[in-house]
Formats: structure tokens, sequence, C-alpha cells
């Protein structure tokens, strides 16, 4: 890599059983076989002690206010932001399974205002490009295997997050790409490694946004 160039934040959202992990896993392959410094993340990230708090209350061993939880999934983000924007400054790409929307649309699903959730993560770093993968209905994600065990995972709560990610799509079309989830694993595959191989020059030398 030539002196200067950053890497591209590159983020699936989708509801729970989309198909984010497999996909970004795909691309992290896809990227790396292209010779590109690239990594995986995923929020939450669940190792620090906020992440550990987090991991608690979504296996229902904790229970917490909505707003106590919707600041500590905030902050777990906040916590890797200064790694993230070093990673990103030595070139390398990174590719994270949820991020701020998962967020907003999982505590808005819940009653929350949208405004409110959305404010803790104004100054985070802006993704280059944000792969929504539009689930089919939800009962058809229910049939992809281990759907219920964690908190959230129920079909028509997934339903309701599914029209706020709707409603960010919308708002955020300049960098959000909306992928049909229903599709072959393959067939979505090649949709988002086009996308990427296209993007990643182009943001090279650009600086990196904050969320505003
Ligand atoms: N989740 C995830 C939130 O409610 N808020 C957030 O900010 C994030 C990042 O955590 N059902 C929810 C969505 C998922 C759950 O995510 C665990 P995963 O990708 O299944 O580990």
């Amino acid at each position: 890599m030539s002196a200067g160039k950053r890497g591209a934040l590159i983020i699936f959202e989708g509801c729970d059983r989309s198909g984010k992990t497999t996909q970004s896993r795909l691309l992290v392959k896809h990227l790396k076989s292209k010779g590109l410094s690239v990594l995986a993340m995923n929020f939450p990230e669940r190792s620090s002690s906020i992440g550990q708090v987090i991991n608690s209350y979504l296996t229902n061993s904790k229970d917490l206010p909505d707003e106590v939880i919707h600041l500590m999934f905030s902050a777990n983000r906040w916590e890797h932001m200064n790694q993230v924007k070093q990673q990103l400054l030595e070139g390398t790409t990174l590719v994270v399974d949820r991020y701020s929307y998962s967020g907003v649309a999982y505590s808005a699903a819940k009653g929350l205002d949208f405004d409110w959730c959305y404010a803790p993560e104004r100054g985070l770093l802006k993704p280059d490009a944000v792969f929504y993968l539009r689930a089919p209905a939800a009962d058809d994600l229910a049939n992809r295997g281990q759907y219920g065990e964690e908190r959230y995972e129920k079909v028509e709560f997934q339903g309701r997050v599914a029209k706020v990610f709707d409603k960010i799509c919308s708002k955020e079309a300049s960098y959000w790409h909306q992928l049909d989830a229903s599709q072959s694993v393959d067939d979505l595959h090649a949709q988002v490694a086009g996308i990427a191989e296209e993007l990643l020059p182009k943001v090279a030398n650009q600086p990196i946004d904050k969320l505003s």
C-alpha cells in the first residue's frame, strides 16, 4: 500500500439470521485473496467488560432498563473507536458485522425514541458503505436455525426491527446498499464483492468522516 492510503469501513446490517455473519466472512476472505489488508470485527464486541455485561443481557442472565443497555451497546462501539481509526489509517479495511444502526433499530423497535437512540452514535466513525441484507418475511428467517435462543430473536420483534432499518436505509441512501437476503449465498457475495472492490480505491484518499 502506498503512503497515506486508508482502508475502508464496511458494515453489514440487518435482522438476526439475515446472513450478515456469512457474508462478512466471505468478503474478508475475498479481499484477503486479492492481497489486501483486511480485518473482521463485530458489534457487540463481547470480550471487554462492557461487552461481557451486554452478553449477560443478551443471554438473559441479566436484566437492565432499555435505556441502560442501549447506552452500553453504544459505549461498546466508542471503546473501540481509537483502534478502528488507527487500523483504517494504517491502510487496513475493516469489515464489521453490525454497527450503530443495529443499536438504533433494536432499541427503537422496543419503543425508545429514534432521535434519542441515534444521539450517542454521533461522532463515531462514519462507514464508507453499509450492506443492508434485507430479510424476506421474518418467519422465513426463523427457519434458518437457532432462532429464539437470545433476547430479541422473536418473529414479531424482528419485523419491527426491519421497519426501523428500512427507515434508516431510505435516509442514508448515499452509502447504504440494500441487498435481497433471500438470494443464494454465492449471488449475494458476488454483489457485495463487486461493490466493495469499486469502493476501496475510491475512499483510499478520502478523509474519514464522522456520524452526524
Ligand atoms: N444489538 C446489537 C443491539 O440490540 N444493539 C446494538 O447496538 C448491537 C450492535 O445484539 N440480536 C443486538 C442485535 C442482536 C444481538 O448481535 C447480538 P449478534 O450479531 O447476533 O452477535
